[in-house]
């Protein structure tokens, strides 16, 4: 309320000046230029499983045969490909190859469920998936209708293992003719990327990142006599997190093959031999997530490995608490840890700490960083609009070349995100302090994220809400200790037929439907949600009475 209403917008800027940035190149020849011209031999990918290696210059040539062979698939430019694949060397020649054809890569967790790699597929338009041999049944299983297209008949599946039937093996298209690679242009505005986000609200939307929104962000990282994020060719950066979600794909993944570091790739979290990797390979760099910080904070097995190599941890994706940063900084005192935030549709980093930066600045415990360069941001009052300076919590909006170029098909999703100004709402809530540090306090938009993954609510209640016994529904958020926020329901039963619903049949309704991090946790029985007059659930609400209940 004592709150002055400016018409001026209080801009927040990097503390590193802007830098010229490409905005011509495609995405792989930016990305892999430098290392191919200054040192091709050196180790590009490390597969962690079986220690294989491919140099900058092998996966480069392995990158156009793929190329080469998907267009010999009849892939051509604008065509999506969906990658279903736990992290490994074959996601990565598979989204460079797409890139040289000017094609876009769409990437799906290979957990889901065949309703939702399908309802991405379909939205996507997708014309092949590439995956692994175990998730072929959930692909072919599936009941008639026409949200299932016809394996083999309507749509392709390469697998990087052993094909099953009417399946094609991955060396179909990594072993074609990479002279056959046929000559595209690309325009830095077309569309490389196509990963899915629900954004501030609704169902998951296709987010279009191009070539130049992709190289943009790299650059802001790490471009630049003095990079925000200082990575160095004899690094070797650990790629646990999943490349099918764009912090990986982008901070792990591109910002390493632009600058010639080493990628190690583990195809899932296991703390063993995560940790035996690290000290086998050396790893110098690495993103994590809340949930692995608790891991490294906690674990015992940790003291019995060398981490003395490791010199900075990124965290993002999910609120990093003050303690648990505290306590790694106790078991790996050596390194710098710091966070960065993004948000897919921000392209995605918003926000990386400085203490990265080859000069770097201080920085404080909680912070996400500052802002990255060749980038605005600005805080606003959520509920006029206004701009907001200095320790002023508001909703963080960012603009600059970096963000979505909007939403597959859906305008007006689009306009409710990007505004005419350009400006990215993020739907976070957040202030720059007067180091123009920035802080993530709160969250206005309906997505849950329990481990850094997303959980849209809209899709759960729909879900809900399609069972005879239910006659409303909303999901929200819980805080949990390990996964930072688990979804929650309250259920309305149906006066018809519902009574003798229970929690547990609630449960596994939606178990049975979705990827397990999309599982609810608890169900409460109410006799009504709360809704505002236009019908939109009160959230917060119903947020608060689990506050409340919490702390009774
Ligand atoms: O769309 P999304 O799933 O995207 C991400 C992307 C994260 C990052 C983090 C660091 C990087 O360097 C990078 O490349 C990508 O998570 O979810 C976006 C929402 O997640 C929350 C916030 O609510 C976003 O709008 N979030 C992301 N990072 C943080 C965070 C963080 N550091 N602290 C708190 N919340």
């Amino acid at each position: 309320a004592h709150q002055t209403t400016t018409t001026t917008t209080h801009v927040f800027k990097s503390k590193l000046p802007d830098i010229p940035i490409s905005d011509h190149l495609p995405l792989h020849t930016y990305c892999l230029h430098h290392a191919l011209a200054h040192f091709p031999d050196r180790p590009c990918l490390i597969v962690g499983s079986t220690g294989l290696t491919y140099t900058f210059s092998q996966t480069h040539l392995i990158a156009q045969k793929i190329a080469a062979g998907l267009s010999s698939l009849g892939i051509k430019k604008g065509d999506v490909i969906m990658t279903l694949l736990q992290n490994c060397a074959e996601f990565v020649f598979a989204f460079l190859g797409a890139s040289m054809i000017g094609a876009v890569t769409t990437t799906a967790n290979p957990f889901y469920t065949a309703a939702e790699i399908f309802k991405q597929f379909n939205a996507s338009k997708a014309k092949l998936i590439i995956t692994q041999s175990q998730y072929v049944d959930k692909l072919r299983d599936v009941p008639a209708g026409e949200q299932y297209p016809k394996l083999g008949e309507d749509y392709t599946v390469i697998t990087v293992d052993d094909p099953p039937e009417k399946c094609l093996h991955f060396s179909v298209i990594s072993e074609a003719n990479e002279k056959e690679l046929p000559e595209v242009v690309i325009d830095a505005e077309d569309p490389v990327a196509l990963p899915f986000s629900s954004g501030t609200t609704g169902l998951p939307k296709g987010v279009i990142l191009t070539h130049k929104s992709l190289i943009t962000s790299v650059a802001q990282q790490v471009d630049g006599e003095n990079p925000n994020l200082y990575l160095k060719e004899e690094d070797v950066f650990l790629c646990v997190l999943p490349m099918f979600h764009i912090f990986s794909l982008n901070s792990v993944l591109l910002t390493s093959l632009r600058v010639g570091a080493a990628v190690l790739i583990m195809h899932k979290f296991e703390i063993g031999a995560l940790l035996e990797l690290i000290q086998r390979h050396r790893v110098s760099v690495a993103a994590v997530v809340p949930p692995l910080v608790l891991a490294l904070a906690k674990n015992p097995m940790v003291d019995k490995f060398d981490l003395s190599s490791i010199r900075m941890v990124l965290s993002g994706a999910a609120p990093l608490g003050k303690e648990l940063e505290e306590a790694l900084r106790s078991r790996i005192p050596q390194a710098i840890l710091g966070q960065g935030y993004g948000m897919t549709e921000a392209g995605p980093v918003l926000s990386m700490c400085l203490g990265f930066a080859k000069q770097p600045f201080p920085t404080k415990s909680g912070s996400c960083g500052c802002v990255v360069r060749n980038a605005e941001l600005k805080v606003i009052d959520p509920q006029t609009g206004s701009s907001l300076g200095y320790n002023q919590p508001g909703e963080i909006c960012i603009r600059g070349s970096q963000i979505m170029k909007g939403y597959l098909n859906d305008a007006e999703a689009t306009a409710r995100t990007v505004d005419v100004e350009g400006w990215l709402h993020t739907g976070d809530i957040g202030y720059v302090d007067d180091d123009d540090e920035i802080f993530i306090v709160d969250r206005v938009k309906e997505i849950i994220k329990f481990k850094g993954f997303q959980v849209p609510p809209a899709e759960l209640e729909s879900l809900l809400v399609s069972h005879t016994s239910i006659a409303d529904a909303a999901v929200v958020p819980q805080k949990d200790e390990v996964a930072g926020e688990v979804p929650v329901a309250f259920v309305v039963r149906s006066t018809t037929n519902g009574f003798e619903l229970t929690e547990e049949a609630v449960k596994e309704f939606i178990s049975k439907q979705v990827v397990f991090y999309k599982r609810l946790h608890k169900i409460y029985f109410v006799h009504a949600i709360p809704k505002s007059p236009s019908g939109k659930i009160l959230r917060k609400d119903l947020r608060a009475r689990l506050d409340a209940a919490a702390a009774s």
